[in-house]
């Protein structure tokens, strides 16, 4: 069981896809080429992220493509297949990684270089960690974006485990942060609010 290092890391994020779009757009994500999906449904109840979950789970039941729930940790518990990512305000990953498990994926965000040094440092208990913002974003809108800055010193710290850079990126910015030395890039609004959203993957592929 090791981490994708993909080329994009997809993010089915309820602020910008109605629940009855949730199958679809999950399915366009794969389709795409996304080789990591999470579900972001931060403004849905427990109840109400365990129905989309259900409903999308039969397209990741190849293990092809791994299933990761943002900051539900009891959630994730319920489905075998489920991963778990957290931010710096989460549950903290030495307990996450203990409730997990070996064999269930853990993911966590940092804003800094402290805290991708952290991630570093636990390296162990983590299958891989994200870095930003990047660039300003409406996702994110309290976050004060690190810049290429960021994506260029975690990529001279050359890391053992997958990583990905997030926030503000789009199809014109993306040359941008690979050539800063990102190895995977994460996409939200760019590729959900496309009329397209596998054709708008295809192209990060
Ligand atoms: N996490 P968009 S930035 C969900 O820095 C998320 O950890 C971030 O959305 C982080 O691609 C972000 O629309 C928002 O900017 C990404």
């Amino acid at each position: 069981m090791s981490f994708p290092q993909a080329s994009f890391y997809g993010i089915l994020d309820t602020g910008y896809v109605l629940r009855e779009h949730c199958l679809e757009k999950c399915k366009a994500l794969i389709a795409g080429g996304a080789g990591v999906v999470q579900l972001r449904a931060k403004k849905q109840s427990r109840d109400e992220r365990r129905d989309i979950l259900q409903e999308i789970l039969p397209l990741f039941e190849s293990g092809a493509v791994p299933l990761i729930l943002n900051d539900d940790l009891e959630l994730a518990l319920e489905f075998p297949i489920v991963g778990l990512h957290v931010g710096q305000d989460d549950i903290p990953i030495e307990e996450a990684r203990e409730a997990l498990g070996a064999n269930r994926y853990l993911g966590l965000s940092t804003h800094s270089p402290d805290q991708a040094a952290g991630a570093l440092d636990r390296a162990h208990l983590l299958d891989y960690f994200a870095v930003g913002p990047v660039f300003a974003t409406q996702t994110k809108p309290d976050y004060i974006p690190v810049g290429l800055e960021l994506v260029k010193h975690v990529a001279s710290l050359n890391p053992p485990l997958p990583w990905y850079c997030i926030g503000g990126i789009s199809r014109s910015n993306c040359n941008q942060v690979k050539a800063a030395g990102a190895k995977g890039l994460v996409a939200v609004s760019d590729v959900l609010c496309a009329d397209d959203t596998a054709a708008a993957v295809g192209e990060y592929v």
